[in-house]
């Protein structure tokens, strides 16, 4: 394809998945380990995402889905040697509904970027986390059917698992509208600090090579450290770009100034909306998630910001915001939207989808959503998701036959049982 006619900006979102629990898996992650024993609400999750997605739509946005991993993880267990006695936190692990993060599913590379003018997708690995390392076999399955269509898509085997990969959370796209060539930009951790940084830098080479991008319009970032140590385990915790523009924190890279003298040699039209550490700390920005917002062009072509509604509650953050809609600046609109679930978990709007930019027409359409299809997942939901998990349950086989039934209600519902 490539002519680039109908391209558009798909956001696909993760279902939030009938096991959804807060176990404390992810060392580095400050919501997940603040949460760790909480009891969780997984039917209440599954509906604030659905209701971002419509809310999305209804800004008149393209919107995707795709639909949880088959949980409890039998074979995962199996291959540890492990029951539901051996270990809390393999079990834990084998129960994760974490691939509702569908920012680290994959990363993507549009069609006029890569050298065949096709849309490459790079499933992530994953490694650093166990119980998001057995996600990416399931997960290539599913965008194997979603992209089938080989003369507009080509999909990848994930990069080799010493180099860790965390997928589209660490990797940003600038150009002048979605539909032009951009350029491509990865960001990776270097160890060291107190928490593992998850993206490895020869993975996001390899990523890029993978996808045929053009060496001259790809840009390779170092992530801060103290970032990190501040609990941006992903870079989508401290900046977001869209089209133009790139809003970040001040503190997001390794050195400011050379990322965006980076940036800017090959994308001179690059707007910088950086936020200073003085007005918003490192600590509030991942308390709130300010940056890990969606900052989409809504179709009178100006920008929004669809941030938490935790980014109303914090007061270093509501006064910078208020400063921003009173700025002539390029970002006119700031949407709370409630996700209070996956932020528990360290989730917000923007780790919920994965961008995908492609003409509607060649996605497999059971992955489309519109008004009908929300509705049937949303009766789906009400119907057969758990209103509540305690951590201790997670060994329950009544449970797990419950959750195992809610996914695959799901899937007949949306004709998509080869996925069981
Ligand atoms: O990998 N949380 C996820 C959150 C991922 C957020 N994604 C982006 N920033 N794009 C993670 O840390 C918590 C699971 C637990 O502790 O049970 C978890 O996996």
């Amino acid at each position: 394809m490539s002519a680039g006619a109908n391209l558009v900006e798909i956001n696909f979102d993760g279902i939030v998945g009938p096991s959804h629990n807060y176990a404390g898996l992810s060392l580095g992650n400050l919501a997940a380990s603040a949460h760790a024993g909480d009891v969780s609400y997984p039917r209440a999750g599954a509906l604030q995402g659905l209701a971002k997605m419509r809310h999305n739509m209804a800004l008149g946005l393209r919107q995707g889905f795709f639909v949880p991993l088959p949980r409890p993880n039998g074979a995962f267990l199996d291959r540890l040697g492990a029951d539901a006695s051996t270990d809390p936190a393999l079990t834990a692990a084998s129960w994760s509904a974490s691939s509702m993060w569908t920012a680290n599913a994959a990363t993507v590379s549009p069609p006029p970027d890569t050298s065949d003018g096709r849309c490459h997708l790079t499933p992530a690995n994953l490694v650093t986390m166990a119980h998001r390392a057995q996600e990416w076999p399931d997960t290539a399955r599913q965008l194997a059917l979603a992209f089938a269509d080989r003369t507009s898509f080509a999909l990848h085997d994930p990069v080799p698992p010493s180099f860790g990969d965390e997928g589209a959370a660490n990797h940003m796209r600038l150009c002048e509208r979605h539909q032009a060539a951009g350029v491509e930009v990865f960001v990776y951790g270097r160890s060291g600090g107190p928490f593992p940084a998850r993206q490895h830098e020869q993975a996001s080479r390899a990523v890029a090579r993978l996808h045929g991008l053009d060496p001259a319009r790809t840009v390779f970032l170092e992530q801060n450290p103290a970032a990190i140590a501040a609990g941006a385990f992903h870079n989508d915790v401290v900046a977001v770009a869209n089209e133009h523009v790139l809003f970040t924190h001040e503190a997001a890279f390794a050195s400011q100034v050379a990322a965006y003298q980076a940036i800017r040699e090959v994308f001179p039209a690059l707007e910088v909306v950086e936020v200073p550490a003085s007005e918003v700390s490192l600590e509030d920005a991942v308390q709130s998630y300010l940056f890990n917002a969606q900052l989409v062009t809504l179709p009178e072509g100006e920008m929004a910001l669809v941030v938490p509604s935790e980014c109303m509650e914090n007061s270093a953050v509501t006064a910078w915001l208020k400063s921003l809609l009173a700025s002539n600046g390029p970002i006119r609109q700031v949407l709370p939207v409630d996700l209070r679930q996956s932020m528990a978990n360290g989730g917000g709007p923007a780790c919920l989808r994965l961008r995908v930019v492609a003409d509607p027409a060649t996605v497999d359409p059971r992955f489309l959503l519109h008004d009908r299809v929300a509705e049937r997942i949303e009766s789906v939901i009400r119907n057969y998701w758990p209103s509540q998990i305690d951590p201790t349950d997670l060994a329950s086989p009544t449970l797990a036959r419950s959750v195992t039934a809610a996914r695959l209600a799901l899937l007949q519902t949306l004709d998509l049982l080869q996925l069981g």
